[in-house]
């Protein structure tokens, strides 16, 4: 009797626990605590809209930056006491030495209601970020009521015109002052663009699994025909020295470049060698010397072949270039 039951102790502790990991919440909250109240705040100029950006933050107010990669599902917004448009947004931010640009990466519209002092709006959304992005919003002048004023350490930067998608910005001003504006992340570790938790199935069921594979598309390179930048040293070459190699890929991947050059009697070309380079989700530009390691390619035609593979090892199908290398000038 003992023998029999010990196993079935065991089997229930390991539904226990599989039920826990299953049910444990990876979502995260950004941005404000939505705890203070609103204060009048109109656009810091006449323009009819314009963008803030959360550029600061209390200690022990929920996160500035994203706090995790994933998606937002959804973002709240304390006030406005009139109502009016509304555009949420992910900004990221890129700092040098000198300058702090913030580039608009996504963006969701909302008609926001007027709302009762205290009152907080939700907006259910679908929106890839990145861990250190900032959060932000557009509002019609007009409105008020979208920030806590006064907050010492609260500091927001404001951009007049607006900001727009994918255009890097210097901010115009900064500004006091709490954005009322929070966002809720989830993972998306099946890198579906859907959070795991509320917007696909697969943390219900407990396995997250990534099966899709990468899709790289768009492939081209400019110019097609080119000197290998010693080339372009030597001779001075009126052509340009190297090339610039352009793709789009549906995820974050890791992509080899096999190259093949024609060789008479050899179908595909012989192979010459590859290389590896990291891809971001949607455009990727990388400009190609014409080298390969230590070695500069010899003048002929090249097949160059990339195929994409994303974190969980599934790998996109090959997709081709050709270019020619360009001989040294006599
Ligand atoms: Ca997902
Ligand atoms: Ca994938």
């Amino acid at each position: 009797m003992r023998i029999a039951r010990a196993p079935l102790v065991l089997a229930c502790a390991a539904a226990l626990s599989l039920g826990a990991a299953a049910g444990a919440s990876g979502a995260v909250t950004w941005g404000s605590a939505l705890v203070d109240s609103n204060a009048n705040t109109a656009c810091p100029s006449a323009e009819p809209v314009c963008t803030y950006v959360q550029t600061a933050l209390p200690l022990g107010e929920s996160a500035l930056e994203a706090p995790a990669s994933g998606v937002v599902v959804r973002w709240r917004i304390k006030g406005p006491t009139n109502g009016g448009n509304v555009t949420f947004r992910v900004i990221r931010v890129a700092e040098t030495d000198v300058v702090t640009s913030y580039t608009s990466v996504e963006s969701a519209p909302a008609k926001v209601p007027s709302l009762a002092a205290g009152e907080v709006k939700e907006f259910p959304v679908q929106l890839p970020v990145r861990a250190g992005d900032h959060i932000g919003f557009d509002k019609e002048a007009g409105m008020f009521g979208l920030f806590r004023a006064q907050t010492p350490v609260a500091r927001s930067a404001a951009f007049i015109p607006p900001l727009v998608h994918n255009q890097a910005r210097l901010k115009d001003q900064g500004t006091v002052g709490q954005l009322l504006v929070q966002a809720e992340i989830e993972p998306d570790v099946d890198n579906d663009g859907f959070g795991d938790e509320t917007q696909d199935s697969c943390a219900a069921v407990g396995v997250c699994q990534d099966v899709t594979p990468p899709v790289l598309s768009g492939l081209r390179m400019r110019p097609k025909a080119f000197y290998p930048r010693r080339e372009k040293a030597r001779a001075g070459a009126s052509k340009p020295a190297g090339s610039l190699l352009r793709f789009t890929a549906s995820e974050p991947a890791r992509v080899s470049v096999e190259l093949f050059r024609s060789s008479r009697g050899v179908p595909g070309g012989k192979r010459v060698g590859s290389f590896d380079q990291a891809a971001v989700r949607g455009q990727n530009l990388s400009y190609f010397s014409g080298k390969l390691g230590k070695r500069y390619l010899r003048p002929g035609r090249y097949r160059a072949s990339l195929v994409a593979r994303d974190g969980a090892g599934n790998a996109s199908a090959p997709s081709v270039v050709r270019f020619r290398i360009l001989g040294p000038r006599r």
